[in-house]
């Protein structure tokens, strides 16, 4: 018998999805940081054996939309929440349970596949606000398996493992056995590239920005990879720049590494600053950067 599942994981921004499905898979297939709305992408996670494949998404935090792009994150969400097999929900030790949205809960309870309510960060806090917190979500979500975890740590991960896989259909892999993502490797080096930015530039900046790889072509040993990070406004440019170009400096130098890191070559990035006018609003720009068809 061959077991094969979509096992999506939804939750607000924060709570440490990204943390999770990177444990899970064992690969850093999505990027993380302290700041909210970390994910844009629907990015799956694939972990196959010689009987088994499941196929983690990845998705970004539920919010309520102000721009397009934020339209197209929460359309990612949705169609997570009716394509999944087995639905992991995570929340935190920190997320107060009476600010989340009624919908989104009741659009869990009436899901009838298998649930696992997901607390993570569980270094965090102690033994007993954990169980406080455990009861509420009793309450909240009844008919679902709640799993105590710490991603960042990897605490409880070979449990929820060991779950998935007794919970997962029968059926046949949905992708080939040696693949690890449906992105591409453009797609990660670009995301490699936004987490630098993430983790460096504060305010309005990271949630301004987007990436386009423009070359990635291996020459010999090396893989020569030219990118464009794109601005709303020409402001935004000289901040990304910075003083003498250090800041931007900065970021291609630990993109670099990252990237030599996961592509297992020797990295030759380049990086340029353009602006493209409120990009985040513009369907055309959108499709652009692959949020729409
Ligand atoms: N202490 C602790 N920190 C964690 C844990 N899991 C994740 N984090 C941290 O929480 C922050 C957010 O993690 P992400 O994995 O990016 O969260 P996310 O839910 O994917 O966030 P969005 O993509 O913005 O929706 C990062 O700083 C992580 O290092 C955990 O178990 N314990
Ligand atoms: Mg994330």
């Amino acid at each position: 018998m061959h077991k094969s599942g979509f096992v999506n994981i939804i939750g607000h921004p924060n709570v440490g999805k990204s943390t999770l499905m990177n444990a899970l898979t064992g690969e850093k297939l999505a990027i993380i940081s302290p700041k909210v709305q970390t994910t844009r992408h629907r990015i799956m996670g694939i972990v196959s054996g010689e009987d088994f494949q499941i196929v983690y998404s990845d998705t970004p935090g539920i919010l309520k939309p102000h721009y397009l792009l934020q339209e197209t994150m929460l359309n990612y969400v949705k169609t997570a929440l009716s394509d999944a097999d087995i639905l992991l929900y995570v929340t935190d030790v920190f997320e107060k349970i009476e600010n989340i949205d009624e919908n989104i809960l009741s659009e869990i309870r009436k899901l009838t596949i298998p649930k696992i309510l997901i607390i993570n960060k569980i270094d965090l806090t102690n033994q007993e606000n954990l169980e406080k917190i455990v009861q509420k979500w009793n309450e909240k979500l009844p008919n679902t398996l709640i799993f105590p975890t710490s991603a960042l740590h990897k605490f409880q991960l070979s449990n929820l493992f060991e779950k998935i896989i007794s919970l997962l259909p029968e059926s046949p892999a949905y992708f080939d056995k040696e693949s690890l993502t449906d992105k591409s490797e453009r797609f990660i080096a670009s995301e490699i590239i936004r987490e630098k930015i993430l983790l460096h530039y504060e305010k309005e900046i990271p949630y301004s920005v987007e990436i386009v790889i423009e070359e990635f072509k291996t020459e010999g040993n090396l893989l020569k990879i030219n990118s464009l990070i794109f601005v709303m406004r020409e402001t935004q440019k000289g901040i990304i720049i910075g003083e003498k170009g250090n800041a931007l400096k900065r970021v291609a130098t630990e993109a670099r590494k990252d990237m030599e890191k996961f592509f297992g070559k020797k990295v030759f990035l380049q990086v340029f600053v353009k602006v493209d006018k409120d990009w985040r609003d513009n369907p055309k720009s959108l499709k652009r950067f692959g949020y729409i068809e």
